[in-house]
């Protein structure tokens, strides 16, 4: 690993070379060759070209909101091994928030620029719950951005009601939603799915809702869950096949890359990415994803000091508040740390950058 100027790297090998040309003048790479430099790229060449690319796009500006995540049920019949935050049906701990108390909670941060509301697939939760809930949210706050409900739970509204995706997505669009969260990708890998998270939807369907929801000019977000048993090639194929959709839709806002987290949950004996790999796949998302406008660093599951180094690998995104959020919480056994928007600028401009709040 050596640290050198991005045109050091040109001259040391046409590999690296020619790998810029391509990213830099927004062109795809191949898989081979995002296969190549996944394995064997230099971690700051890695940085260093995706921070250029960062640049290109974003100049120096780096981007957070007012932000506050509702987690409305960890009741989920889906039973992935990765994740800690859910209770099976019946089972002790489980918790489903009322639209009433979703509302009080929200009107105590008055100042809310965007609202992220994700749940398991709760059983006992009419297909009206999901719609009151972005109607009431709407109606108390008619300027807040309503993130809400992953391509996992919509594709659950349309079982439980009967309708369409299309129908369901016109529906929560005239509630007052405006975008929809990235989760629930995890990884596009049929083996990893049957592994996992077999009950899950499949990557054609998360795919075809995505394509649904970009065809009704509703913006979403994509995720990748990593560092867990999936395989290198399979990182790839992931984002090579978002940058395609994206080609294709133009949909897509903000990309996340999820680092696993290893702690109370089935794959616990996991020791879980290092940071290491962690800046290596952030970097990739945004040298692969050159059509992506965002890529994000989670600091709530990264931790606010590697999120912040994230900045400098690539992502220009670095979320938000959040306040409270309660998958992580359930994993890690503790509370998010608020951080308020003071310490967000700080953190960017320590780095160089300039905060701009969304
Ligand atoms: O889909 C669950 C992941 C996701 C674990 O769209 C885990 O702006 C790591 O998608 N280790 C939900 N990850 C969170 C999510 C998200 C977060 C922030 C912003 C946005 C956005 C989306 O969390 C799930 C799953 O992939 N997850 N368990 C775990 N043990």
């Amino acid at each position: 690993m050596q640290n050198l100027v991005l045109e050091e790297y040109f001259k040391k090998d046409n590999f690296y070379k020619k790998v810029a040309e391509k990213v830099l003048n927004l062109e795809p790479l191949d898989f081979d060759s995002a296969l190549k430099l996944y394995r064997e790229g230099d971690l700051f060449f890695l940085g260093k070209l995706a921070k250029r690319l960062k640049e290109k796009i974003h100049g120096k500006k780096y981007y957070y909101t007012l932000n506050r995540h509702i987690n409305y049920t960890n009741i989920c019949n889906i039973n992935c091994k990765f994740c800690g935050f859910h209770k099976r049906p019946g089972e002790k701990g489980g918790y489903t928030l009322s639209i009433k108390e979703i509302i009080k909670t929200l009107k105590t941060t008055p100042s809310l620029k965007e609202v992220h509301v994700v749940g398991g697939l709760n059983p006992e939760l009419p297909y009206e719950y999901y719609i009151d809930l972005i109607k009431a949210i709407r109606e108390n706050f008619p300027h807040i951005h309503i993130r809400a409900y992953t391509c996992v739970e919509i594709d659950w509204l349309s079982r439980i009601s009967g309708k369409s995706i299309k129908d369901v997505l016109i529906e929560l669009k005239e509630a007052g939603l405006n975008s929809i969260p990235g989760g629930g990708a995890e990884v596009f890998s049929e083996r990893v799915r049957k592994e996992l998270y077999p009950a899950k939807i499949s990557a054609e369907r998360w795919i075809e809702i995505a394509k649904t929801a970009h065809s009704l000019g509703i913006k979403t977000n994509a995720t990748l869950l990593f560092g867990h048993i999936e395989t290198e090639e399979e990182i790839i194929n992931h984002l090579l096949k978002l940058r395609e959709i994206q080609e294709e839709t133009k949909g897509f806002y903000c990309f996340i890359p999820l680092a696993f987290i290893p702690e109370n949950n089935e794959l616990s004996y996991l020791p879980g990415p290092s940071a290491h790999q962690i800046l290596k796949v952030i970097a990739l998302s945004r040298i692969i994803l050159n059509n992506f406008p965002h890529i994000k660093s989670y600091w709530v599951f990264l931790g606010i000091k590697l999120a912040q180094v994230a900045l400098l690998w690539g992502a220009d995104h670095f979320h938000g508040t959040v306040i409270e959020e309660k998958i992580s919480e359930l994993m890690k056994g503790e509370p998010v740390i608020k951080l308020p928007p003071a310490q967000i600028q700080r953190l960017i401009r320590e780095i160089g950058g300039e905060p701009v709040e969304l």
